[in-house]
C-alpha cells in the first residue's frame, strides 16, 4: 500500500475535516454574554487549546468507521460524539502539558495553554472541556428510528469509562508512576492501552455502534481499534526519538529525559517500527474480514477511506 502523506491526508479528508472543524468552532463559540469581565478569557483558552491545529484523528476514525458500517448518511448522527471525543482529547493534551504532568511549553507548534495563559486557566479550561464533551453528545445527537436513546446512553457510559479510571486518567497515572522506575513489557502495554489506546478504540467502537454494526462486526472493529491505538502510540514514541521540533510542533527527546516507559526504550527503534507495520497489516486484514462478513449485503461497504486513515496514522511524521 502507498504511504499516505500529510498532503494526501488533507485532500482525502478535506470534507470530513471541514465538518469536524466547523462543528467544533460552532460549539465553542456559542459563548453566553458575560455580565462581568473574566469568563471570556477562559473561553479564549479552551478555544485556543482545541481549535488551533490538531490532526483530528479520533473524530475521523468515528466518521470513517460509521461510513464503513453504514454510509455518509449517518455522519449527522455521529458528528456530536466524534467532536466530543476531540474535546476530551484537547483537554487531555492541555492537562498533559502542565508542569505537574509532562511539563511542555510547545504543542501543535505554539505555546501550550498554560504558557499562553496561566496554569489555573489551563486546569479550568480542561475541566470545562471535559464536562462540555458529555453535554455536546446529549444536546446535539439527533435520535431517530436508526439511533435509539438506549444505544446512545450506552455509548455515553462507555465514554465515561474510557475517559476515567478504565482509560485516560488511569493510563496517565501509571505513565507518571513509572517515570524513572524499572518497567517491563506488561507495564508498557498497560500504559499504552489505557493512556492512548482507550480513546482510539472508543472512537472506532462508537462509530461502529452508532452506525448499527452487528455484535460480530463490533468485535472486529474493537480489535481494529486496539491495534490502531497501540500502533499510534508506538509511532508517537518513535517520533519523540527521531523527529524535530519544527516537524513535530512539540519538543522531541522528552521521553528519554523523563525516563518514560516507551517502545523504543524497551525494544529499540527497528523492532518498534516492525511492530507498527505488523499492527497496520493486521488492521488491514480485519477490514478484509469485515468485507467478508458483508459479502452478501446489497451494497459493498466503503472501507477505502478507513484504510487510508490507518495508513496515515501509522506512517505520520507529526
Ligand atoms: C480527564 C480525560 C482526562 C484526562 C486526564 C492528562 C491525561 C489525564 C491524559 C493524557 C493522555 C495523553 C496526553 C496521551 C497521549 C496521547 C497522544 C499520543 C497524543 C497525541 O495525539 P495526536 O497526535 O495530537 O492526535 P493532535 O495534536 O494531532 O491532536
Amino acid at each position: 500500500m502507498a504511504v499516505t502523506t500529510s498532503q494526501t491526508f488533507d485532500t482525502v479528508f478535506s470534507v470530513q475535516l471541514s465538518r469536524i472543524n466547523d462543528f467544533l468552532k460552532d460549539y465553542l463559540t456559542a459563548e453566553p454574554v458575560h455580565p462581568v469581565a473574566g469568563p471570556e478569557r477562559l473561553w479564549g483558552a479552551l478555544r485556543y487549546g482545541t481549535l488551533q491545529g490538531g490532526k483530528r484523528i479520533r473524530p475521523l476514525l468515528v466518521l470513517e468507521t460509521a461510513r464503513a458500517c453504514a454510509s455518509e448518511a449517518v455522519w449527522d448522527a455521529v458528528l456530536p460524539t466524534a467532536c466530543a471525543i476531540e474535546l476530551v482529547h484537547a483537554q487531555s493534551l492541555i492537562h498533559d502539558d502542565l508542569p505537574c504532568m509532562d511539563d511542555d511549553d510547545l504543542r501543535r507548534g505554539q505555546p501550550t495553554v498554560h504558557k499562553a495563559y496561566d496554569e489555573a486557566t489551563a486546569v479550568l479550561a480542561g475541566d470545562a472541556l471535559l464536562a462540555m464533551a458529555f453535554g455536546l453528545i446529549a444536546r446535539r445527537t439527533p435520535l431517530s428510528d436508526r439511533l435509539h436513546a438506549e444505544t446512545l446512553l450506552s455509548v455515553v457510559a462507555e465514554f465515561s469509562s474510557v475517559t476515567s479510571v478504565e482509560g485516560l486518567v488511569n493510563g496517565q497515572y501509571v505513565d507518571i508512576y513509572y517515570e524513572g522506575r524499572p518497567f517491563d513489557a506488561q507495564v508498557l502495554d498497560y500504559i499504552h492501552t489505557y493512556k492512548t489506546g482507550a480513546l482510539i478504540t472508543f472512537s472506532v467502537r462508537a462509530g461502529a455502534r452508532l452506525a448499527g454494526a452487528s455484535p460480530e462486526e463490533l468485535a472486529l472493529f474493537t480489535q481494529l481499534g486496539r491495534n490502531l491505538g497501540l500502533a499510534f502510540q508506538i509511532v508517537d514514541d518513535l517520533l519523540d526519538v527521531q523527529s524535530t521540533p519544527e516537524a513535530l510542533g512539540k519538543t522531541p527527546g522528552k521521553d528519554q529525559a523523563q525516563q518514560k516507559a516507551t517502545y523504543p526504550a524497551l525494544y529499540g527503534i527497528e523492532s518498534s517500527r516492525q511492530k507498527v507495520d505488523a499492527l497496520t497489516a493486521e488492521a488491514d486484514a480485519l477490514l478484509d474480514q469485515f468485507l467478508s462478513l458483508r459479502a452478501n449485503a446489497p451494497t459493498v461497504p466503503d472501507v477505502q477511506p478507513l484504510r487510508t486513515l490507518i495508513d496515515f496514522l501509522c506512517h505520520r511524521i507529526h
